[in-house]
């Protein structure tokens, strides 16, 4: 052990001896910027639904303090997904930096590049890129729309909600309803004369392994209307971000709510 640094204590003074040391220093003040590290914060989902982390080390003596580009690069079946982020506040000397992307598409493999656009001058430019290529353990959350379940006026109309495959996390997603020939409103008085009460921003919360979910929209039971009516109700914005299902060329974000007029009128 010893004798190895006396070695490399010996090689040192000689170089040293013979290059010189303004040499050495001229280099050793010059950055040199790697990506050290990829990280998928809940795993590798097929799909865009992932987070990662980029670290960053500047293995030098000198910081860097203007802000540093990172790409993200992941391949997908038109070519490639791109997403670009940056260190604002540099990196120090002999420092690691991160930064985190969400909603990365993972088709097979990630390549994280630091300066791509090679706005710090480094003393080596060859060393800027790193891929991971993982297996996936699942698919990013794919949701899809059904019913509703028609109802009495009165009663709720029942949309289901569900999840291909399951999920180690909680997924959310957004929903509101729109007119049809019913109408909807903030009450059900008869004022307002709505036929079911509305939604603007509601949300259904699947608890990780959890695949069904289902909406319940609350009907009026005196809608002036005789006869049947429908509404809808639209799924979006799914997170961790995810996907609606589309299926068949049918647009499976919306379901389609029908109240059924009562059996005696006024
Ligand atoms: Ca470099
Ligand atoms: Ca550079």
């Amino acid at each position: 052990m010893s004798g190895t640094i006396r070695l490399i204590a010996f090689i040192t003074m000689a170089y040293f001896a013979f290059f010189g040391t303004a040499h050495a220093e001229k280099k050793s003040n010059i950055p040199d910027l790697t990506v050290a590290r990829i990280t998928f914060v809940r795993g590798v989902f097929t799909g865009e639904c992932n987070e990662v982390r980029v670290d960053v080390k500047n293995s030098r003596k000198i910081g860097v303090s203007q802000p540093i580009p990172v790409r993200l690069t992941s391949p997908t079946v038109e070519g490639s997904e791109t997403i670009n982020g940056v260190l604002p506040n540099g990196i120090g000397p002999g420092r690691t930096a991160s930064v985190t992307f969400t909603g990365v598409f993972y088709g097979g493999s990630v390549t994280a590049t630091v300066d791509p656009t090679n706005v710090v001058a480094e003393s080596k430019e060859g060393n800027n890129e790193r891929t991971l290529a993982d297996q996936p353990i699942g698919h990013c959350p794919l949701l899809r729309i059904e019913g509703g379940v028609s109802a009495s006026e009165g009663d709720p109309v029942r949309f289901t909600v569900s999840m291909e495959g399951k999920f180690p996390e909680t997924v959310t997603v957004l929903y509101s309803t729109s007119n049809g020939t019913a109408k909807g409103g903030g009450s059900c008085d008869k004022l307002s004369e709505s036929d079911f009460l509305s939604v603007e921003k509601g949300t259904v919360r699947f608890q990780p392994g959890v695949t069904n979910q289902t909406i319940s929209i609350k009907t009026c039971a005196d809608s002036i209307s005789d006869d049947n009516e429908t509404f809808s109700v639209r799924i979006y914005n799914v997170e961790p971000v995810g996907k609606i299902i589309k299926n068949l060329g049918k647009v499976r974000n919306t379901g389609i709510g029908k109240i059924t007029a009562p059996v005696t009128k006024k």
